[in-house]
């Protein structure tokens, strides 16, 4: 057996052993060598491709390590596991939960599967009309709105307009249409300068849904590509500013916030002054739900709508008022005592999923003369939707 080998060079002898030791440690290192190259080369690639799409703000910056789950977060955050990608650039959106998704339980329980039941085989006749009167006073719309409703339906039946049963469910289904668009009417949305961000400024009591409502919207432009800044404005409570850097995170967008026990009309009078320094697109304000007194509330609320304007003249070019579809009637209530002190532009009706009290819509829009601009149709990140009338009426008389 050939146990040396003979070395031509000096004539002396190397044990085999170490030729294949050498020949492997040499094996070795070409296999790392080619592995370093392709690695280079894809990257190479990657960053000649995110020239070409224009990048998320977040796009290249190493992601902080997360804080605890504050409150509303929930614990598993699938969205975040898949920003964690190294290679994905861009914040992709999914499709939201359908407005007919979301108004499942008020089709099942509420007052429209009610008033379908009185519809079923009947006769139109004088017993039926005082049935709809009980369903409507009793339902979520209100007593007021559901008064006018039944004026105007009276007057249309002196004018023998409606013949039948059917005729009475159509002039209910328009008649609530009208309701929600003449709100709107009042109140088209303002357009803002280009070259200066949109500021939008959100307002609401605690626990109706105004951090995951920024949240969702924010996602909805971030995955657009634009540049959007949240504003902290939520000083009074640690745990609010921590759940909108969790948001910030999950769908891209950069927070400001100030310094601990920071004034909240100077943080926001910051984070819109850093928005037009910055070219951000779009600066969504988050704000306390609660102080000491409702009058300090709403006392903080004047004084931040006011800064924002001297931050930026002409801001807050929309205020949101988040209301709690699950509290019904009393979210009417509520809105009025914002309405008074701030000018709120629209609504956003969170958790419409969660109840079957879905007339409160209706009710809403007649006694606030305030559109519904977007309606929280699940928990999700995506399932914010924009409110449409028609697309409502459909979904709710269809
Ligand atoms: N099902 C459902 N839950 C929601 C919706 N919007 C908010 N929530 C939940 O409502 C709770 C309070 O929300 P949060 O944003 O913290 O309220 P905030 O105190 O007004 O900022 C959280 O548990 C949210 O997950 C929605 O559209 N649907
Ligand atoms: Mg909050």
């Amino acid at each position: 057996m050939v146990e040396m080998f003979f070395c031509a060079t000096n004539g002396e002898t190397i044990p085999i052993e170490a030729l294949l030791f050498l020949g492997g440690f040499v094996a070795l290192f070409a296999l790392f060598a080619v592995a370093w190259v392709r690695k280079r080369a894809r990257r190479f690639e990657d960053e000649r491709d995110d020239e070409q799409v224009p990048p998320s703000p977040r796009a290249k910056r190493p992601r902080p390590t997360p804080p605890p789950e504050p409150d509303g977060v929930p614990a598993r955050d699938p969205v975040a596991e898949e920003v964690e990608e190294p290679e994905r650039a861009r914040f992709e959106l999914g499709e939201p939960r359908s407005i007919r998704e979301g108004l499942e339980r008020t089709q099942r329980d509420g007052f429209v599967s009610r008033l379908g039941k009185i519809f079923k085989g009947k006769q139109l006749d004088e017993d039926l009309l005082e049935e709809v009167e009980e369903v409507l006073f009793t339902s979520d719309i209100g007593v007021k709105t559901s008064q006018r409703l039944l004026e105007d339906m009276r007057q249309e039946l002196q004018r023998k307009e409606l013949s039948d049963p059917k005729a009475v469910w159509n002039f209910l289904r328009t008649d609530s249409q009208r309701t929600l668009e003449a709100a709107a009417e009042k109140h088209p949305i303002r357009e803002h300068e280009s070259g200066s961000p949109r500021v939008v400024m959100v307002i609401g009591v605690n626990g109706t849904g105004k951090t995951t409502s920024i949240g969702k919207l924010a996602a909805r432009y971030t995955a657009q590509g634009q540049r959007v800044l949240l504003a902290a404005g939520d000083t009074f409570r640690a745990a609010a500013v921590e759940q909108l850097e969790v948001w910030g995170r999950r769908v891209r967008a950069d927070v400001h916030r100030g310094a601990s026990e920071a004034d909240p009309a100077s943080v926001v009078f910051d984070a819109v002054t850093r928005a037009k320094k910055d070219k951000y697109d779009l600066v969504l304000v988050d704000t306390a739900g609660r102080l000491h007194t409702s009058v300090n509330l709403m006392a903080e609320l004047e004084k931040i709508h006011r800064v924002i304007g001297k931050a930026l003249p002409g801001a807050p070019h929309e205020v949101l008022l988040v209301l709690d579809a699950t509290m019904g009637q009393n979210a009417i209530q509520q809105a009025q005592m914002f309405r008074d002190s701030v000018a709120v532009t629209g609504i956003v009706l969170a958790k419409l999923d969660g109840t079957a009290k879905g007339g409160v819509v209706i009710g809403i829009s007649d006694q606030l003369q305030i559109p519904i601009r977007w309606v929280g149709v699940g928990e999700r990140i995506q399932d914010t939707r924009p409110f449409v009338p028609r697309e409502f009426v459909d979904a709710l008389f269809g």
